[in-house]
């Protein structure tokens, strides 16, 4: 991996905002954290996209891997979470293509009972910066409040993400929901996040469903 990646996937895991963090084990105060280190690469010309998939994102994965493993607890990972955002916040201009056409309205949000977002921001900014206009509801967000979102906006896509197998089922909440107000026909419903998958998307009647925010774009546009 290049070096540099391997850089801001390393502060991430230490939960290194930037160069005032000390990180968990030694004293790194004064060296470069995410934020510096990201600013860094997009001068080194490093495609945005490969800064999200090749160390942000593997970077999150192993911080969930130290939580299972009991070595790391939940400030642990609110800490690497808070170096993401900063990250996605740097990389959000530089995701966003200014040329494109409007390709409609996305309200996007985590289920209710989950609070994870990191997943969802990635995925709305993307969508986003690929033409799409993103309404974002936010976490935890119950099926009601989405379908209201939905009739008011007129939206033509719902996407719903979920980091919790205890919150996974709410997505379907949302599609019975969708029928019951007689628009299911209206919407493409996307469902997305670690604990889902295709066969699970089958399962509960979803449109489509993506493995990431790339992902997303390219089945959309199979679709459209
Ligand atoms: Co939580 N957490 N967490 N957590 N957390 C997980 C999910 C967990 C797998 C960790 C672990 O044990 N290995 C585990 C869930 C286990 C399970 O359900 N089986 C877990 C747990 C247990 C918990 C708590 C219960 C811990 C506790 O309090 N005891 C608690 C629950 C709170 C709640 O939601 N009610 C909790 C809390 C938290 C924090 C608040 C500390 C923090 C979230 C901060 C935030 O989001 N603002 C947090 C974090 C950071 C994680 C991990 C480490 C990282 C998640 C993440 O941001 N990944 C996570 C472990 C892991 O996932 N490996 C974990 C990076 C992000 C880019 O990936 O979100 O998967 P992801 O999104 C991807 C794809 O999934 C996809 O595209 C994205 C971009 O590539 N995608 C979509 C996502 N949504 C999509 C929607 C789409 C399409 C694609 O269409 C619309």
């Amino acid at each position: 991996m290049n070096q540099l990646l391997d850089e801001i996937k390393k502060n991430l895991i230490a939960g290194r905002v930037d160069s005032e963090d000390e990180g968990f084990d030694e004293d790194l105060t004064g060296q470069p954290g995410v934020t510096e280190l990201v600013k860094k690469a997009l001068e080194e010309n490093i495609p945005p996209a490969d800064i999200l998939t090749k160390a942000l994102t593997p970077g999150m994965e192993e911080v969930g891997e130290l939580f299972e493993q009991g070595e790391y607890l939940v400030p642990d990972m609110l800490a690497s979470a808070e170096c993401m955002a900063e990250a996605t916040k740097i990389l959000k201009p530089h995701l966003v293509d200014t040329d494109i056409q409007n390709k409609g309205k996305f309200v996007i949000a985590t289920v209710e009972e989950d609070l994870h977002d990191i997943g969802k921001n990635i995925v709305g900014t993307i969508l986003y910066g690929s033409g799409y206009d993103v309404q974002d509801l936010g976490t935890s967000v119950n099926a009601q409040a989405i379908v209201e979102a939905v009739k008011e906006s007129k939206a033509q896509y719902v996407g719903l993400s979920a980091l919790l197998t205890s919150t996974m089922h709410h997505m379907k909440e949302v599609i019975d929901l969708l029928k019951e107000s007689g628009i299911r026909d209206q919407v493409t419903v996307c469902v997305g996040g670690a604990p889902i998958s295709e066969e699970f998307s089958q399962k509960i009647g979803a449109d489509l469903y993506a493995e990431d925010a790339f992902d997303a774009i390219q089945k959309l546009e199979k679709r459209a």
